[in-house]
């Protein structure tokens, strides 16, 4: 398959080069975190379920040590936490841990799982039983931000077989296929109940019952998310990295479009009082200094405004010092007439320059993140996790 990182990389660079001093200080650090993930091969799993379901439990499963607290209790993690995980491969994982969703208060919990949904490529859901509505609930808003979800059914030690089967069944029914595709199911048990073991001793001493630790059966998980980020990792990545960019772009493109409906008003007006003063003086000289002098302060402001307009810094002094020229004297007859027409012209310029940026910045613009999103969606196979999010 086709590596599309060069290109996200080339996009964003370009994006940043071209719109460096429209972008916020923030925007600019985020695009530089962007490069970075692409330069790293930094893919993060976010961990997100209700309380007590085994996140953490399921984080210390995979890095094979504990390193998250883990507890009986409800809420024992309290804040986003994130883990490096040495998977083996060339791509660089990070797991973040977070709270129950249903832990916190609704706003708080949105806007934490807001931001760590935000940062992950891909997203862990784990429930340890039949769903509830408020888990079918959180999947649908997670799938808002269009990350990939691997649904998984911890716990499973506490089932008998025929419970398991039949939950298994269950979240497979057409309800549920609408948020999750049976694929995308794993079953794990993460910690196990620890079990009653008869030990017989052969020297013949009495049996002796003790409690033993299952191994974590965490194996499938493992494999399904290393296998998936073998398979799709790079574009998983692109995809994400661009999707952000596509923030970005739609909130540039978005102050643009304040702005320029702000300065609508402002501009016509300016070019009224303009047209009126040249047309009702009698002074041919005084036109020049009005219409030049106005043109000029306006370029001059537009231009502290827009800073991407600087490059027809030349054109639009051009105009304002062609109206002087006029008011001067060259061609007193028609003289009124330019310099309302030079205006008009040099508003126009500024204004289909400004669209023409709009244009570029904007999501489906040459430089834009979605039409690259669509073709890289386009180019995966059919059962890849990501075609759930063609339709962007
Ligand atoms: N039987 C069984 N118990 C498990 C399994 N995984 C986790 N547990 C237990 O479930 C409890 C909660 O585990 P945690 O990993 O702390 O759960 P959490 O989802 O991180 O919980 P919060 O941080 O409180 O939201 C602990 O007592 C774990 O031992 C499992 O696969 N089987
Ligand atoms: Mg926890």
């Amino acid at each position: 398959m086709q590596d599309y990182l060069p290109q996200v990389r080339d996009r964003l660079v370009n994006y940043r080069n071209l719109f460096n001093q429209e972008l916020t200080e923030s925007e600019l650090a985020e695009i530089s975190f962007l490069a970075e993930k692409l330069d790293k091969n930094m893919i993060a799993i976010a961990v997100f379920g209700m309380v007590s379901r085994g996140k953490s439990s399921l984080i210390n499963a995979l890095l094979g040590q504990k390193l998250s607290e883990t507890g009986a209790i409800h809420g024992i993690t309290q804040n986003v936490a994130v883990y490096d995980w040495n998977s083996g491969g060339k791509i660089q994982l990070r797991l973040i841990d977070t709270q129950g969703i249903d832990e916190v208060g609704g706003e708080v919990r949105g806007a934490i799982a807001l931001e760590a949904a935000k940062q992950a490529d891909l997203i862990l859901f784990v429930i340890a039983g039949d769903m509830t509505r408020l888990e079918q609930e959180a999947i649908a808003n997670l799938q808002k931000f269009y990350k990939p979800i691997l649904l998984i059914f911890n716990k499973t030690d506490l089932y008998p077989e025929c419970d398991r089967l039949a939950i298994h069944q269950a979240l497979q029914n057409v309800e549920m296929r609408k948020l999750i595709s049976p694929q995308e199911i794993v079953l794990t048990s993460v910690e196990p109940k620890p079990v009653r073991v008869r030990i017989q001793y052969s020297d013949g001493r009495d049996s002796q019952e003790i409690w033993e630790q299952p191994k974590p059966d965490v194996q499938a998980l493992k494999e399904r998310i290393l296998e998936l980020l073998n398979t799709e990792g790079k574009e998983l990545l692109a995809v994400n990295v661009l999707r952000s960019l596509l923030e970005i772009q739609n909130t540039v493109s978005q102050r643009y479009i304040q702005r320029l409906q702000a300065s609508t008003a402002l501009t016509s007006l300016v070019f009224i009082i303009e047209a009126i003063a040249v047309l009702i003086s009698p002074l041919r000289w005084l036109d020049g200094v009005i219409s030049g002098g106005v043109t000029g302060l306006f370029v001059i402001w537009v231009i502290g405004k827009y800073a991407s307009q600087k490059k027809y810094l030349w054109l639009l002094l051009t105009v304002a010092i062609a109206c002087l020229c006029a008011g001067l004297g060259i061609n007193t007859a028609v003289t009124g007439y330019i310099q309302i027409v030079g205006l008009g012209l040099s508003l126009l310029f500024l204004f289909k320059s400004l669209i023409t940026d709009i244009e570029q910045s904007h999501a489906s613009g040459k430089l834009g993140a979605k039409t690259l999103i669509t073709t890289i969606i386009q180019s995966v196979p059919e059962c890849s996790i990501l075609r759930r999010f063609q339709n962007i």
